[in-house]
């Protein structure tokens, strides 16, 4: 009922509780409560016996009415699960579609304001005090599990144009799935998936984005690695809209993806790329290769040409 409240409450300057309790079919008392709930939640919202309730401000939380209201996806985030607190969201969502819990359909999202637990690549850490955004989107594409470099790749795409579009700031992508911007890392991506031979049962992408987390607030080791929205632009951002704008970049590069519309993701990758040109040294498994990054195939694999000129495909791997 807080979401047809709040609906009523956007629309009007004023609105007295009688006449909400008539819309909604319930009593004065079951609006008061519900009015009290909203405070709770954060929204500022003022009474006037004579004419009733008028919000004056939203909290700046990512709570899915907030996100749902002016949101113009199709299916991504059209279901959200909110936590305030939570060890992973990749977690959480990998667990709903695994158990495909009702409801839970392509494009739900799990999102939390911080994560005591979340999780990088091959078991590494990702540090999510509040201030960010960490959000997973669970996908049932039907693909075969070689296109998941390439989800990884079109949510890069998605990212920075939403921190474009969001910010006006351009970010850049180094393979696989960081963005930087000027020169350090603000958003980390880590796609998970639980596939048969040649096809995918589930894909949970888990996007993390440094808006709004103070420089002394990262620990020490990733400090001058590291910034957020905030840093690099001295203003701030609205999570809500980036996260809105996100959604709807991903949608739009998911559909590409699904009928397998590769070229343009790669050179809208390619156009951000801070990889592509440069010497770089990448860790694989147990080894260390080094070259010159040259291009990105079809399947989003580096391709790299060693100091003796061998051309080599590297589907996963981190630069160092
Ligand atoms: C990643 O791994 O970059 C993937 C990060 C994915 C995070 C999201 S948040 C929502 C969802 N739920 C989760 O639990 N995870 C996902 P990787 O390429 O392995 O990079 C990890 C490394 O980035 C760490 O070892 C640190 O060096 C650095 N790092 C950790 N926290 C960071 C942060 N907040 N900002 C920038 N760099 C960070």
């Amino acid at each position: 009922m807080t979401n047809d409240i709040l609906k009523y409450l956007r629309e009007k300057e004023y609105i007295s509780g009688e006449v909400l309790a008539k819309k909604l079919g319930v009593s004065r008392v079951a609006i008061w409560k519900q009015i009290q709930r909203l405070k709770n939640m954060g929204y500022k919202i003022i009474a006037d016996q004579n004419i009733g309730y008028c919000l004056i401000s939203r909290p700046d939380l990512l709570l899915p009415q907030e996100i749902q209201n002016g949101l113009s996806t199709n299916y991504i985030g059209r279901k959200i699960y909110y936590f305030s607190k939570l060890e992973s969201t990749n977690i959480i969502a990998k667990e709903k579609a695994t158990h495909k819990e009702e409801g839970v359909n392509e494009g739900t999202i799990v999102i939390a304001e911080r994560q005591s637990a979340g999780k990088g690549r091959l078991g590494r850490k990702w540090f999510s005090p509040t201030g960010g955004i960490w959000l997973s989107i669970i996908l049932y594409p039907q693909l075969s599990p070689s296109y998941i470099p390439r989800i990884t790749l079109m949510t890069a795409v998605a990212v920075v144009k939403a921190i474009e579009r969001c910010a006006q700031i351009k970010g850049q992508i180094k393979w696989p799935n960081d963005i930087l911007i000027n020169e350090k890392k603000v958003c980390g991506i880590l796609t998970e998936m639980s596939a048969e031979l040649d096809l995918i049962n589930w894909v949970v992408v888990g996007i993390g984005i440094n808006v709004e987390i103070k420089k002394q607030e990262f620990p020490e080791d990733i400090r001058e690695k590291t910034t957020s929205l905030k840093e690099a632009l001295r203003k701030e951002i609205s999570r809500v809209r980036l996260v809105q704008i996100f959604l709807k970049e991903f949608e739009r590069y998911y559909e590409l993806l699904k009928k397998r519309e590769i070229s343009l993701i790669l050179k809208e990758w390619k156009s951000y790329s801070h990889t592509l040109g440069k010497k770089i040294k990448i860790n694989i498994g147990e080894n260390i290769v080094t070259g010159e990054a040259i291009d990105i195939n079809e399947e989003g694999a580096l391709i790299l040409k060693k100091g003796d000129g061998e051309l080599i495909e590297i589907i996963s791997g981190t630069i160092i």
